[in-house]
């Protein structure tokens, strides 16, 4: 604290500082800034944009090799218009895909969500494993447990907005989703 303070003093007394202090103070504010930047994300993993809510986006560990991987998270909108997801990217594969499960000559399949996703007015949408989920096609490389990696998630009427997708375990079903404890 006293060296804050000394640097404080050192800006209003003498005007701007040696360069060496200017360094310093520029360090603490970064400081400062990155603790202030991660405490939300770290207690509740969520992002918002205009009137929606994206709750704890998370994909799986892949096996090497694998070309695609999953993608999911819950959407709320609070507003009083519907809204749509249009595009997901991200610099972890080619292009992303918006996929829903389906049945077709009784065989479980999956197929791109033709125009969008609604997100209906006060409503919520949850992407998990086995319903609409978002699908990372054409890997760069293998998401790893534990890290987390940027997407932007582009809607009509909100906009796009920057998320972090946490990478849980391969065998992860998406049944301990209220675990918040999954930052490590
Ligand atoms: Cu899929």
């Amino acid at each position: 604290m006293s060296n804050l303070l000394s640097m404080a003093q050192a800006f209003a007394f003498r005007g701007a500082p040696p360069f060496h202090l200017q360094h310093r103070v520029g360090l603490a504010v970064l400081t400062l800034l990155l603790l202030v930047a991660c405490i939300p994300a770290a207690l509740a993993h969520e992002f918002k944009v205009g009137d929606l809510e994206i709750e704890h986006p998370w994909s799986r560990a892949t096996p090497p090799g694998a070309k695609v991987a999953g993608g999911y998270f819950t959407v709320t909108n609070k507003g009083s218009a519907p809204d749509r997801l249009l595009s997901i990217s991200s610099d972890i594969s080619d292009k992303a895909e918006l996929h829903e499960m389906g049945i077709k000559d009784g065989v479980m399949t999956m197929r791109p969500v033709e125009g969008g996703l609604e997100i209906p007015a006060g409503g919520k949408v949850a992407l998990k494993p086995g319903a609409y989920h978002l699908m990372f096609v054409g890997l760069k490389r293998q998401p790893k447990q534990g890290e987390k990696f940027p997407a932007t998630l582009t809607f009509e009427k909100a906009g796009s907005v920057k998320v972090e997708f946490v990478v849980e375990g391969m065998g992860e079903t998406g049944s301990s989703d209220m675990d918040m404890d999954h930052a490590e």
